[in-house]
């Protein structure tokens, strides 16, 4: 049995103060620094308690299974997030967005309908773009919490956190704006990688 840690917190791909002043400092350092933080020391801690549970202590497992999805799920998502947004603003490439323009009619319906999934979450939770596993199309969803709504074996290319922490400190209960904002600084190159990866895992076509 291993005493080390599975799972670490990623350093963020840029400073700060680097997505000022849509994501400034203030609020980034504490959602790296303690939310996300705060989900790898919970993942870890359900991992250890789960590699030595009684298996038939039916109530703990359930319930240590159940922290252990959320909070690993809060890891992933985070730290998928980090590389989903970026300082610089841009559009996607020709070939994603004739992609994005095949799947969702333009890239303008694409960014309301991924709009729609992020701020109709209700209460917390994300907007996702991901590669549909059977068809290899992209979709967007809703996520709600780290780990609910997520299809089985769905590659997930990008995310928004919509989670209260996320945006609440700058710019309050306007998460339309905060949303916004963070569609406009989507990391396309990481995007289109992703996309690219995902095309092996597709099960059929
Ligand atoms: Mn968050």
């Amino acid at each position: 049995m291993t005493t080390t840690e599975p799972y670490t917190l990623p350093d963020l791909p840029y400073s700060y103060d680097a997505l000022d002043p849509w994501c400034p400092a203030e609020t980034l350092k504490l959602h790296h620094g303690k939310h996300h933080a705060g989900y790898v020391k919970q993942a870890n801690d359900a991992a250890t308690q789960l590699s030595t549970l009684d298996p038939s202590d039916d109530a703990k497992l359930g319930a240590l299974q159940s922290a252990f999805s959320f909070n690993l799920s809060g890891h992933l998502m985070h730290s998928l997030f980090w590389t989903s947004i970026r300082p610089e603003s841009a559009r996607p490439s020709a070939d994603l967005n004739a992609r994005i323009k095949a799947d969702f009619g333009s890239f303008d319906r694409f960014s309301a309908m991924l709009t729609s999934a992020c701020v109709k979450v209700q209460g917390s939770g994300w907007g996702a773009i991901t590669i549909d596993p059977a068809t290899g199309n992209l979709r967007v969803r809703s996520i709600l919490n780290h780990n609910n709504g997520v299809v089985p074996s769905s590659h997930l290319v990008a995310v928004i956190d919509v989670w209260e922490h996320a945006y609440y400190l700058t710019h309050k209960n306007d998460r339309a704006t905060w949303v916004g904002a963070a569609i406009d600084h989507l990391n396309w190159e990481a995007i289109e990688a992703r996309c690219t990866e995902a095309k092996a895992l597709v099960l059929a076509k």
